[in-house]
Parts: structure tokens; C-alpha cells; sequence
């Protein structure tokens, strides 16, 4: 059985993704009124292109795994006997052959790229040793095995498995990747996406009796809520956000930030809980691919041309070693291989281009403009049809639109970079290129529909897929909107103040959206190491709700946006945190502008502190 629901349910979770149902298990659940949800905006997704910091970046000393974390409580009697199989769903899309695409694949690129992420030609990490780097991971493997024992033995005992994800594209893909290992144990699960957690929630989930709870892609943040309000509960914590306190020694807490790995970075929620659903089972291993779309949701790809690198770079081993990815270095619009190029062009929001992003009519005109043609005969031209001239006019063509549009110098280098195709999808559907996949998930999160995105990558397609693609051309026409919203001349609605950029989204911009226009306008602002605060207020709720970007040059030198919106919104009886690249929070509205103030006042000062002190 599993069930997948939300704070705002509507349609397809409480319908369509339910695959089986008891009436026993549902009491609590599949008639769970809407509610008017308090306490979001925890938007903790994200963070940042940036090229600086893998050379300057630090690895914080290696921490011995905690030796407490040995779960030897006794588990409890399993609750019911029934049986509950669940239906295989192996995705429809993993049958067939790859199309002739492939074929088509310049192959000189090919080998080169497919090289350079394997082995020994892999981007070296930070100035640590590989010895290091290894026990690190090996370190964390063996954390994740322990989880997976513990898994293993819930699924056996027929226990409720309880699992509880974070709300953006990493998250659903984490929830995924777990659901699927679980529903291959033929375990009983319920999954439960939200965008933080809080006492009620927690209470939720305890009126269910689950026999584990398994956090992914959030609870990290929390320890002193879990560690207080579940002290009885068997527990299992897959994230990869700064841990917040000390986690209960009869938790499993698998996090990369305890074996020393940037987890901001170098691994990402999905990309934890893959771990742990390989060391369930080796055939867990067709998921590694969902984690990656959920280490590129997170924006993870900070290494050399856009690649994944430390334990993502291992993951992304797997999903080639199985055959369900390419990866070759192009310009990234999304639909590389499938789709008209006007649209691909469109379709891309990374940077946002104005003018041109989500404008299909207006991307056509500026490739009449620079002779590119759209088509050849009667058939729409791709962009891997285009030639390397053609290519290379485009990109220098968008390089100065860009900057004549106020965009910092570099930000057309988001245009090239390494293209993750998952080659087992179909093309043509926005699950082809893993970064569009994370798009897609996020559409499903951001909309309120995010059991389609956990359904999608447990595998469904069919009339999940159709319908979650058109939650995502709604989702692009609202971010779309708003991003133009935003920019409109003369407004200050994006004011800079003395060290951080404010975004006024007002009660305009959707609060769910809010992060999705930060992490898109981290890369397009003119002073990119100003960190961006944007948000979005909430009347009904009297809550205004805040996502923070800063980008990795800022952060190496010492900035911790997580730390600062912690600190800055607890001032205000508010709440706050995330990672160093990108946070979250949420104060009353009365108190919003003293704690921007205090913000600008916060950056103004660890920048400084950090400076001086190294
Ligand atoms: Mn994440």
C-alpha cells in the first residue's frame, strides 16, 4: 500500500496514487480534510551556480561515525499480518530500446565526456586527499547500511513504514527512490511530502502508529523536535542539510555533514537515500538516475562544465554503468536531442533569459534573426542538428542579450555544460533530460500535486506523466509571469540594498514559487555575490515567507545563509534555516523590514568576521 499525501491535497494524491487500499491503515488518512497549511515557505531547496569555489573549498575535518547509532532497540510486534504486494511498477519507459537518437550522438564527445567523469579522470575534489575522501565515504556507506538494515528488518515484521519528505524536486525524488525500495520489500509504506516540519505535523504522523519513520531530505534541522517529541519512536534520517544539534543515539542519522562531505554540494538528499536503497538491494541500483535528477533539482552541479562531482560523481557512475544515462558537453537547453530548438530555447529558465524564457514565439524570432532556421524541410531542427557554427552563433548571440539585459558577464556560462540524458525515457517527454526532470518534479511539488512527482519517479508514467507535464507548462507559465512581474522597469520591486539584493514579491508572487524566482535570479542579477533575499507575503497567515540565495564565492568565504536566517527570524518569533547556499524562513509581516535590516546587517558582519579571523 502506499499512500502519498500532503498538507494541500488536492486530485491525484489521495486518488490516483493510492494503489491499494485497506480501510483500517486509510482512517487517518485518504479523507484528510484540506487544510489551510501554516508554517511554509521553507523552501530549503537549492542553491547555486558557481564556478569559484571547488577551488577554494574546504572539506570541514572528518568526524568518527557516532558509534551510538547502532539502533539495537528491540523492534516492536509487527502490527498486522496482511499481506500487502504492491504492484511492480517497473517504469513503462525502462522497456524499450533507446530510439535512434543515440546513433546520432556526435560520438567524439561522447567518449571524451564519458570519460572524464569515470575514475581517476574524475574532477578532483578541494586539496583533501583521496584517502580521505574515501573513508569519508566509506565511513558514510557503512551509516547507510545500518539504515538499510534496520529497513530491511520493518519490512520484514510487516511494520507501517512511515516516510516523510521534503516538498521541492529532491525531495520527491528522495521519496521516490525510498518508496520504491520499499515497495520492492513489499513493505507497508505511507510517504508524506511537506515543505518543513513542525510539532503537528510530527503529532500526524504519530497518530498513524508507524513502526518507522523514515525523514529524507529533511529532519536534519529538526533534531531537537524529533529528539523531543519522539523519543520512543524508531527513527531513520536520510538528509543531507546542516544538522541542527545532536540527533537521539537511538536514531539512524545518515547526513554527509557527519563524515566531513560538503552535503550542499557533493551529495543530495535523493542522492542519500540512493545509498541506502542500494545497500537494501544491489537491484536498487536502476534508481541511481532518480538521484541524480535529484542532486541537479538541488543544483549540485558545481563542478567543472556543470558536472556532479564526490558521491554524486559515484551515483552518476552507476546510472552509465547501467546504461540509463549520457552525459555530453552542450548548450543546456532542455531537449537537446528532441525538441524543436525554439522550444528547447524556451523551455529553459537557467539563467532566465527575459524576453526569451517561456516566450516559444519570441525564442523563434531570435534565431530567424541570426539565420538559424527552424526547420529543414518540413521538419523542426533540434539542437543537436545545429552545426557547431550555428551553435556557436546562438550562444554568443544570447551571451550579449544577456548582458544587455543587466545580466552579470558570466551568467551565459549557464548555457553550456554537461547534459544528463536519461536514455531509458522517452524523448520528447520532459523526463528525457534529467535537469528538465527536476523541473518537472518540482512543477508537481510547487503546484500542489507533488504525489505525481513521487508516482513519476517510483516509476508510473501514462496518465501521471501526461498529467505532470501539464502541471509543468502551467507551472513555467507562472514563473514566467512573475519573473517579467519582477523586472518590469522602474518598480524597484528587486532593490539592492548595502550587501544583500531584496526581491518584493509582495502578496503577487505565489509563496510556494518563491524559491524557484530566488534560485532563478541568483544567476541573473548584476552584483551576483550579493546574496538574494526574496519573499512573498501571506495575509491570511500574517506570515511573510523567505528564500535566501548566495552563491558559492560568497560562501567559501564564510557565509551562512542557513545560520543567518536562523538567527535573524528567531529574533522575530519567526523560524529559519537551511543550507549555507540557500535558506529559508518566515517572520510576521510587521517585522519583515527589521529583519531584512538585520539580514544586510548579518551578511555585512560574517563576511567581515571571516575575513579578518583567516
Ligand atoms: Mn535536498
Amino acid at each position: 500500500m502506499v499512500q502519498i499525501h500532503t498538507r494541500r491535497n488536492r486530485g491525484y494524491n489521495n486518488q490516483t496514487s493510492q494503489r491499494r487500499t485497506n480501510p483500517k491503515q486509510n482512517r487517518n488518512n485518504t479523507t484528510r480534510p484540506t487544510r489551510n497549511p501554516t508554517n511554509q515557505t521553507h523552501s530549503r531547496k537549492n542553491h547555486h551556480t558557481n564556478h569559484e569555489r571547488r577551488r577554494l573549498g574546504t572539506i570541514s575535518p572528518r568526524r568518527p561515525p557516532n558509534p551510538t547509532q547502532k539502533s539495537k532497540q528491540p523492534l516492536r510486534p509487527p502490527r498486522k499480518k496482511q499481506k500487502r504486494r504492491l504492484q511492480q511498477t517497473l517504469p513503462s519507459t525502462h522497456r524499450g530500446k533507446d530510439p535512434q537518437t543515440r546513433q546520432i550522438l556526435q560520438t567524439r564527445r561522447q567518449a571524451t565526456t564519458r570519460l572524464e567523469v569515470r575514475g581517476k579522470n574524475r574532477q578532483p575534489s578541494l586539496g583533501d586527499s583521496t584517502t580521505t575522501q574515501k573513508e569519508q565515504l566509506d565511513a558514510l556507506l557503512k551509516n547507510a547500511s545500518q539504515a538499510a538494515n534496520l529497513i530491511r528488518k520493518h519490512a520484514e515484521n510487516n511494520g507501517l513504514i512511515h516516510v516523510v519528505s521534503h516538498l521541492d524536486a529532491d525531495g520527491l525524488a528522495a521519496a521516490g527512490i525510498i518508496g520504491k525500495a520499499l515497495t520492492r520489500l513489499d513493505a507497508t509504506l505511507r510517504i508524506r511530502i511537506e515543505r518543513w516540519i513542525d510539532e503537528k505535523i510530527v503529532e500526524d504522523i504519530q497518530a498513524d502508529k508507524p513502526s518507522l519513520i523514515v525523514f529524507t531530505d529533511l529532519g536534519s534541522g529538526d533534531l531537537d523536535l524529533l529528539n523531543s517529541k519522539l523519543p520512543k519512536q524508531e527513527i531513520i534520517i536520510l538528509d543531507h542539510h546542516q544538522p541542527v544539534g545532536e540527533a537521539d543515539p537511538s536514531f539512524v542519522h545518515v547526513n554527509p555533514h557527519l563524515y566531513g562531505i560538503d552535503g550542499s554540494r557533493d551529495l543530495s538528499g535523493a542522492g542519500t537515500a540512493y545509498l541506502v536503497a542500494k545497500a537494501i538491494d544491489k537491484t536498487n541500483v536502476d534508481l541511481a538516475c532518480i538521484a541524480v535528477v535529484g542532486a541537479l533539482g538541488d543544483l549540485q552541479d558545481k563542478y567543472d562544465q556543470k558536472k556532479l562531482g564526490g558521491p554524486n560523481a559515484a551515483i552518476m557512475e552507476d546510472a552509465l554503468a547501467n546504461g540509463h544515462l549520457n552525459i555530453e558537453t552542450d548548450l543546456l537547453f532542455f531537449g537537446r536531442e528532441t525538441r524543436p530548438i525554439h522550444k528547447a530555447l524556451a523551455c529553459t529558465t537557467t539563467p532566465f533569459i527575459s524576453g526569451i524564457s517561456g516566450e516559444e514565439d519570441k525564442s523563434l524570432a531570435f534565431l530567424a534573426s541570426l539565420g538559424i532556421t527552424p526547420k529543414r524541410g518540413d521538419k523542426w531542427r533540434a539542437l543537436r542538428d545545429l552545426s557547431e557554427d550555428e551553435k556557436k552563433r546562438l550562444f554568443n548571440a544570447l551571451a550579449d542579450y544577456l548582458v544587455s539585459k543587466g545580466s552579470p558577464g558570466d551568467a551565459a556560462l549557464n548555457l553550456r555544460g554537461s547534459v544528463y540524458t536519461l536514455t531509458h525515457e522517452e524523448p520528447w517527454t520532459p523526463l528525457r533530460d534529467a535537469r528538465e526532470f527536476s523541473v518537472l518534479l518540482n512543477a508537481t511539488g510547487r503546484m500542489d500535486k507533488p504525489g505525481l512527482g513521487v508516482a513519476i519517479c517510483m516509476g508510473d508514467r501514462g496518465s501521471a506523466l501526461e498529467e505532470a507535464t501539464s502541471v509543468l507548462d502551467e507551472y513555467r507559465r507562472v514563473i514566467t509571469k512573475y519573473l517579467n512581474w519582477l523586472m518590469e522597469p522602474d518598480t524597484n520591486r528587486i532593490e539592492e540594498l548595502n550587501n544583500i539584493y531584496i526581491v518584493r514579491g509582495e502578496g503577487v508572487i505565489d509563496d510556494k514559487v518563491i524559491g524557484t524566482i530566488s534560485s532563478i535570479l541568483s544567476t541573473n542579477l548584476a552584483k551576483p555575490a550579493k546574496p538574494i533575499i526574496a519573499y512573498s507575503t501571506v495575509q491570511e497567515e500574517g506570515l511573510a515567507k523567505i528564500s535566501a540565495r548566495a552563491i558559492d564565492l560568497v560562501t567559501s568565504r564564510g557565509l551562512n545563509l542557513g545560520e543567518i536566517l536562523r538567527i535573524a527570524a528567531e529574533k522575530y518569533s519567526g523560524r529559519g534555516g537551511g543550507h549555507n547556499i540557500a535558506a529559508g524562513a518566515q517572520v510576521p509581516i510587521q517585522d519583515l523590514e527589521s529583519f531584512i535590516q538585520m539580514v544586510d546587517g548579518l551578511v555585512k558582519k560574517q563576511l567581515e568576521t571571516v575575513s579578518v579571523g583567516s
